[in-house]
């Protein structure tokens, strides 16, 4: 028997016929085209010389293509390895490094660029309106592939997170990491194959590609394909949709359309939200305007979903509900490990069928976050109340969420603090009433260095992602340090508060 996703994931697949993905230009895709399509795109991964275990970099538009792609490198065996658009080369040349693809799949616009860079790997194009050499690859190919098969434990994809030192980590998922959560959320979350989702979301990440597609992929439903996240079209789909998911800036900026109404979304069954915490108040003004109540839940890139509000009990404003069935907590002392009791603060640990298997080739970084008894180590703070609700009630690890977008400091630090006339600086997030946190730098010059914003920020383009840079940079004269020289971030954070909640 084959494990691999694609083969639980197919098993649930419904007519030929039915919609699988319509985009909002009008094209359209069946479930027979996406396994024609997919199995096309296998033969030329094979034919361009990918094995089974074989890393597929891919950083590429929106388009029903790239989702015909991502499975097509399941199916072929290999790891999906996904990248943000916005990644710049000098991001792209670590990742080609560190993964060492046997295939990158790009833009056009970036396929000289990438094919120059040290040790690159064979180079393919596809466009955003899903038109590339790796298409041209698979046009005459075969309708029909022989799946590889894959145990439960083998990869199906890896994605990048930064972390506190600032190298980004590797998350390798197994065939089974995915297929259960997908499994999981369909049946809890009460989708069908009636169902339409409204996906505004990139791909690029969990909250996309896993938990949107692999759920509706898993119910036989469809999905409405935007490429981007935009209130009037999202608006106009409801009528024709029963679902979205979302980050809460989605619900931010939906709430200040006029046209969000309760008639607008009378055909709306879910909304989902998570990537970052929803304000209570948010929750509350969207079922004040709606008469829906947000259904909210939790995850990360090294364990897929973790925590979801109820479908049919109460959905409370500020939680993120119970652990899904599988999944074991454990609210623990950071130093220690050891559980604390219900009600306390401390550490979130889970174990489950949904965490990943370790960091990409790095062990120590790996054994470093599992506890022995096979529990991951979350990072998040969290209290669960008396009914058993989970409450995220702070971060131990230094991470920005800018509109669901996570941001180290550490990274954007070590670019500032090698620019010349630069000290050192600390980088911390900031409310924002558009992404929650936005990204702020305080940075030290040295004596009589002319540098100022502007430069500074023009300086860090090409090198870190356009949504990592900072959104402000003030300078001071010395970072407050607490008696053992650790930088005192919680003061700069009171200090520049209210920055750009009052614009
Ligand atoms: C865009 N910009 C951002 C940004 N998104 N800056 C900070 N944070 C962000 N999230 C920058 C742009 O580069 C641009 O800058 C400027 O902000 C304005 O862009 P915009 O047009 O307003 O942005 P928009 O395209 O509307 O995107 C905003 C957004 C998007 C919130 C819709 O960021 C988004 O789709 N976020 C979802 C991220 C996500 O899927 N996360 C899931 C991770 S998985 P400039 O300088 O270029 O003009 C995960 C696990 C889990 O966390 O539990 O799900
Ligand atoms: P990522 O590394 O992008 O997967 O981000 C995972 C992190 O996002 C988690 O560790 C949490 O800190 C945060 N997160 C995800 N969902 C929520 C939520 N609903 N509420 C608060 N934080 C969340």
């Amino acid at each position: 028997m084959n494990n691999s996703l694609y083969a639980r994931l197919r098993a649930h697949f419904p007519d030929p016929d039915k919609i699988f993905i319509e985009t909002d230009t009008g094209r359209r895709l069946t479930y027979g085209d996406l396994e024609a399509g997919s199995a096309r795109l296998a033969h030329a991964l094979v034919a361009r010389g990918v094995k089974p275990g074989d890393r597929i970099a891919v950083q590429v538009q929106k388009s029903p293509e790239a989702i015909l792609l991502y499975l097509a490198c399941v199916r072929a065996g290999a790891a999906y390895l996904p990248l943000n658009t916005g990644y710049t080369l000098a991001e792209l040349s670590y990742f080609i490094g560190d993964a060492e693809p046997a295939v990158f799949v790009c833009d056009p616009k970036m396929r000289d660029a990438i094919a120059a860079l040290p040790s690159a790997p064979g180079v393919e194009t596809l466009d955003a309106d899903g038109r590339g050499t790796i298409m041209d690859a698979a046009a005459d190919r075969p309708s029909t592939f022989d799946d590889v098969s894959r145990e439960r434990d083998d990869l199906a994809a890896i994605l990048y997170t930064s972390g506190t030192t600032g190298r980004s980590k590797g998350a390798m998922l197994t065939q089974e990491n995915l297929a259960s959560n997908a499994e999981v959320l369909v049946r809890y979350w009460r989708f069908t194959a009636d169902d339409v989702l409204i996906h505004a979301l990139p791909i690029f990440h969990t909250h996309g590609l896993f938990v949107a597609t692999n759920v509706l992929l898993m119910a036989g439903g469809s999905m409405i394909f935007m490429p981007r996240f935009d209130a009037d079209t999202i608006i106009a789909a409801m009528p024709r949709a029963t679902s979205m998911m979302g980050v809460p800036t989605f619900y931010t900026r939906l709430l200040e359309h006029p046209g969000l109404t309760r008639e607008a979304t009378s055909h709306m069954r879910l909304f989902t939200s998570g990537s970052a915490p929803l304000l209570a108040d948010t929750h509350r003004a969207f079922e004040d305007r709606t008469g829906h109540r947000i259904l909210e839940r939790y995850g990360m890139t090294e364990t897929n979903m973790n925590a979801s509000n109820p479908y049919e009990g109460e959905r409370r404003a500020g939680t993120v509900g119970f652990p899904l069935p599988g999944v074991e907590f454990r609210v623990a002392e950071a130093e220690t490990g050891r559980a604390l009791p219900q009600g306390e603060t401390g550490i979130l640990e889970v174990r489950g069928p949904n965490v990943f298997k370790g960091y990409w080739r790095m062990p120590e970084k790996t054994a470093a976050e599992f506890r022995a008894d096979g529990f991951f180590i979350t990072g998040d703070i969290v209290k669960i109340d008396d009914d058993g609700y989970l409450h995220i009630v702070g971060r131990a690890k230094d991470l920005i969420i800018s509109g669901g977008y996570n941001v180290y400091p550490k990274e954007v630090e070590s670019e500032i603090d090698a620019l010349a006339g630069v000290v050192e600086s600390a980088v911390i997030g900031l409310p924002h009433p558009d992404f929650g946190e936005g990204v702020a730098a305080a940075v030290v010059r040295e004596a009589g260095a002319k540098l100022e914003e502007d430069a500074i920020l023009a300086e860090l383009q090409g090198r870190l992602a356009r949504y990592k840079l900072p959104k402000r940079v003030f300078f001071v004269d010395e970072l407050p340090r607490n008696t053992m020289g650790k930088v005192q971030k919680n003061v700069l954070r009171e200090r520049f508060d209210n920055v750009f909640s009052t614009g």
